[in-house]
């Protein structure tokens, strides 16, 4: 059979270069793309033997998301969207940091450990972003899959969510969509274009938008949608620099603008309009303004999600149906956004460990479920018991016209969401949706609560994984004595809040403060980081 082939390839085409180990964390791998080539390789081959245990479509994007130019990354998508399931994470980090001639090796045992048939003729779905690394890492992961006799299917330069969408497509026989880049710009855009109606304002909204693309996939995607949209919605591009300009998330896009709280560089500055920013792949979303003062107002992921929470809510009371509603956060979501989408809105909330595979997880527990991370990352899923009741609702002539108008406009909303993943463009036309059926301008979006002053550190330690936490996060398990510490420092802030954990993505611990000032909470923040050294 063909495992000798996989050792030879590996030797001579793809020889594992670093000696030192690494982790396929929250993001799958990341590293400098000259580091990669093996990697990349190795999961090829872990792709095909998942596919064949799934007997399933597989995806796998070459991506380092919003990081600097220079590096790449790669992670494995699962047959309905999903990240990898957290028990073979370990899988792929043993893939990676075996020896060339141990490959054979560990590829029986894991045939063994799942039984995997090795006949099925399986697909991998594979996407890159723009790095000019994607290109050469896409051939090693090529080579990996064919080494297993898998068969690699190309989709070239697509944002990480559009990935994710094909193979959602393709694994439930298109009944998602059609598994193309025209299937899915068709999808979003014609939902939008129905929502949208004739009247393209409407009260203060107007439709106008400038886009930064982060100089990435996100720059080169828009322009389908600037195209299929016309005059319903104009976005105004910015950061589009051609492929290897070596500006790729420079001083821009969503990660920057979010961590930063910062305007970025590219984009004019006009007072009071309305802009967003993407990342580098282009799964997430962040809005801004400057006033006319030059002050800069963010608007995160846990607006948006308390915006698309408060406008499915609405909707859903019009079609009078028992479906229930929940929005899922991390610790890191603002604590007034919190209170304001538990008390005032009265949506239940739920709090998850950092990482997407665990809010999308929980999110499943509603019939509608809002995840948003505050980074800009999130989307919403519908149970097909929401949908099927929506559409028996829509359909039903005997109910009032309210009624089924709703349920329709939520089947049409269902349409114009990535379901699959976060995604930047969707979101963003969502919320475009959303402010355009309100009638609001970004700063009556804005009032709807005021975000307490929060900080956000790095610290750097010899060993990160002696911080262990439970409580999603909230609560640190060892060292001993390091959470009553944190507690006694929070208790002398107003409105002091406060965890520590280790980051899944860089060789830090994140120290996260909130108080009742911005002195208070950089103040807490620095001092629980005293702890923590
Ligand atoms: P880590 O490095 O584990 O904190 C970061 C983000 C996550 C998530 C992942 C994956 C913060 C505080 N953390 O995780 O939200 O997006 O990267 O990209 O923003
Ligand atoms: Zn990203």
């Amino acid at each position: 059979n063909s495992y000798r082939t996989v050792y030879a390839f590996a030797r001579e085409m793809h020889p594992k270069t670093v000696k030192a180990d690494i982790q396929y964390g929250t993001a799958g791998f990341r590293a400098k793309a000259n580091n990669l080539g093996y990697v990349m390789y190795r999961m090829g081959l872990l792709a095909v033997l998942r596919a064949r245990y799934k007997r399933a479509t597989i995806g796998v994007m070459i991506t380092a998301s919003h990081n600097p130019e220079p590096d790449n990354g790669v992670k494995l998508v699962d047959p309905m969207g999903e990240m990898l399931e957290q028990s073979w994470e370990k899988w792929a980090t043993k893939f990676a940091n075996v020896g060339d001639d141990q490959l054979e090796e560990t590829i029986n045992e894991i045939i063994k450990e799942y039984d995997i048939p090795m006949t099925d003729r399986v697909e991998i779905v594979v996407g890159k972003d723009t790095r000019p690394s994607s290109p050469s890492l896409a051939k090693s992961l090529t080579d990996g899959v064919l080494a297993l006799s898998g068969k690699p299917v190309d989709y070239g330069i697509v944002t990480t969510p559009q990935l994710h969408y094909f193979v959602v497509c393709k694994n439930t026989n298109r009944k998602y969509g059609e598994p193309t880049e025209e299937g899915y710009y068709t999808k979003l855009t014609k939902a939008f274009k129905k929502l949208r109606g004739e009247t393209f304002t409407n009260g203060s909204y107007k439709n106008r938008l400038l886009y930064d693309g982060a100089n990435g996939v996100g720059a080169k995607k828009i322009k389908y949608f600037q195209e299929l949209l016309g005059n319903s919605m104009k976005i105004q591009m910015y950061n589009d620099a051609i492929i290897g300009s070596g500006k790729l998330n420079y001083m821009c896009g969503a990660d920057y603008v979010k961590s930063q709280q910062k305007f970025p560089t590219g984009v004019p500055v006009e007072p009071n309009t309305r802009c967003c920013s993407v990342d580098g792949d282009a799964d997430r979303l962040i809005y801004y303004y400057m006033d006319e003062n030059n002050g800069f107002h963010l608007m995160d992921g846990d607006r948006m999600a308390t915006l698309i929470a408060s406008y499915l809510k609405e909707i859903l009371e019009k079609t009078e149906l028992d479906l229930n509603l929940g929005l899922v956060q991390t610790a890191y979501a603002n604590g007034a956004s919190t209170e304001y989408i538990s008390k005032k809105l009265q949506v239940p909330v739920a709090c998850v460990s950092t990482g997407v595979k665990h809010l999308h997880h929980k999110a499943l527990d509603y019939d509608i479920g809002v995840y948003f991370e505050a980074n800009g990352h999130g989307t919403v899923i519908f149970s097909s018991n929401a949908k099927d009741k929506l559409t028996e609702t829509a359909k039903n002539s005997s109910l009032s016209e309210e009624r089924r108008h709703a349920a329709e406009a939520l089947l049409t909303l269902i349409d114009l969401v990535n379901e699959t993943v976060g995604d930047a463009i969707s979101d963003m036309l969502l919320i475009e949706t959303i402010l355009h059926a309100k009638g609001w301008d970004i700063q009556q979006w804005e009032s709807a609560y005021t975000d307490w002053p929060n900080r956000l550190m790095k610290v750097t330690v010899q060993d990160r994984n002696v911080i262990t936490t439970t409580d999603a996060e909230r609560v640190c398990v060892t060292p001993e004595g390091l959470q009553a510490e944190i507690d006694a420092l929070v208790a002398k802030f107003d409105k002091g809040r406060s965890f520590v954990r280790p980051s899944g993505t860089e060789d830090i611990v994140r120290v996260y403060a909130e108080a009742a000032t911005r002195e208070q909470a950089d103040e807490l923040a620095l001092q629980v980081a005293r702890k923590v050294h």
